[in-house]
């Protein structure tokens, strides 16, 4: 078998020293045109973390959104995908909103459309849909409430009903379902490829090796996953319960910028993904700082959103909010 040369000790060292003078660089460049600007960048917690380390602010699409909300800046570049950019736009409309990326999508999201969800709530007549922050604003214009992964428990509690659709996360609802057994939970089978790349015989050899290591869990991971979990809950809270834990071992089942972030917050915990380097979100990964410094010289591509669906998205949005403020 032909065995691959590698490059010489040196070479890589010269490449290394290249690409960390290439960001220095592109870190100016980037803070220059924002102030010129007068931008703010958001960034998502599983973006590369030389993204985040970049950002204004680093957060879940929610919170990101409520800094978008409440910043001077008029204008925010998003660092994540399509829908939490238009969640941005949707709570600022006032405000010029960007993509890092253009092209950065959910596959989630991208598997219900505006069609799919009328005739959906088309066989299930007067039951309330609750959608699911990862979804397009057409399909959160067609929903009753909008959640997040945070408070999705708390959303689908205080809507007033024995029944209730969820889309598109087919994981979350069964999650939901668990935890709230008083209303029937009936969901669209959308998933996400990414966390369902996590096995639970590889977070059992883990924790075979670690056993006192705190298993943390999205609830978007498949059911043997969660039923392994510690912790079930969103990336915000998962990194604020891993940096408040004694704990110093984590297995952490959800996209890997969480696990990079949280080697970062807490350099003396050891933090372990559950599949051997295939927890990435290859969409989230989609944005490099080229892209950010092009996106604010440019402005090209920014979101807009037509106002009788804004109007329609923004009270799915409203009515989480007034649940869950
Ligand atoms: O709402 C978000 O940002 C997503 C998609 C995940 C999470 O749990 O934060
Ligand atoms: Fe969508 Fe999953 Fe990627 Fe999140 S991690 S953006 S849900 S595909």
């Amino acid at each position: 078998m032909a065995v691959e040369t590698l490059p010489p000790p040196q070479a890589l060292l010269d490449q290394k020293e290249n690409r960390q003078q290439r960001l220095t660089q592109l870190y100016e460049e980037i803070r220059q045109l924002k102030q010129q600007r007068n931008a703010v960048i958001l960034s998502h917690l599983y973006e590369r973390i030389e993204v985040q380390n970049l950002a204004d602010h680093v957060g879940d699409s929610l919170g990101l959104s409520r800094q978008a909300a409440s910043t001077d800046a008029e204008m925010i570049v998003f660092c994540g995908v399509h829908f939490m950019a238009e969640t941005a736009k949707l709570l600022s409309p006032q405000k010029r909103v960007f993509l890092g990326n253009a092209n950065a999508g959910c596959p989630m999201a991208d598997m219900i459309t505006r069609e799919d969800l009328i005739q959906f709530k088309a066989q299930y007549p007067g039951v309330p849909v609750v959608a699911y922050v990862n979804t397009t604003a057409e399909v959160k214009a067609e929903s009753d409430v909008c959640c997040t992964s945070a408070n999705a428990v708390n959303v689908v509690r205080a809507v007033n009903t024995d029944k209730i659709l969820c889309v598109p996360d087919q994981h979350l609802a069964k999650y939901i379902q668990s935890q709230v057994p008083e209303v029937e939970v009936i969901w669209w089978n959308g998933f996400c490829p990414t966390h369902l790349r996590m096995l639970p015989e590889d977070v059992i050899s883990l924790k075979h090796q670690y056993p006192e290591a705190m298993v943390l869990a999205h609830p978007e991971c498949d059911d043997p996953i969660k039923e392994l979990a510690d912790f079930i809950g969103s990336t915000t809270k998962i990194r604020s319960t891993a940096i408040q834990s004694d704990k110093r071992v984590f297995i952490v089942c959800t996209e890997d910028g969480v696990r990079e972030r949280l080697s970062q917050d807490c350099p003396d915990k050891l933090f372990l993904t559950p599949t051997r380097a295939c927890a990435v979100c290859p969409n989230m990964k989609l944005t490099r700082l080229e892209n950010i410094r092009n996106t604010l010289r440019d402005l090209t591509d920014e979101i807009l959103i037509p106002d009788e669906v804004a109007v329609k998205a923004r009270k799915a949005i409203d009515f989480m909010m007034a649940i869950d403020g």
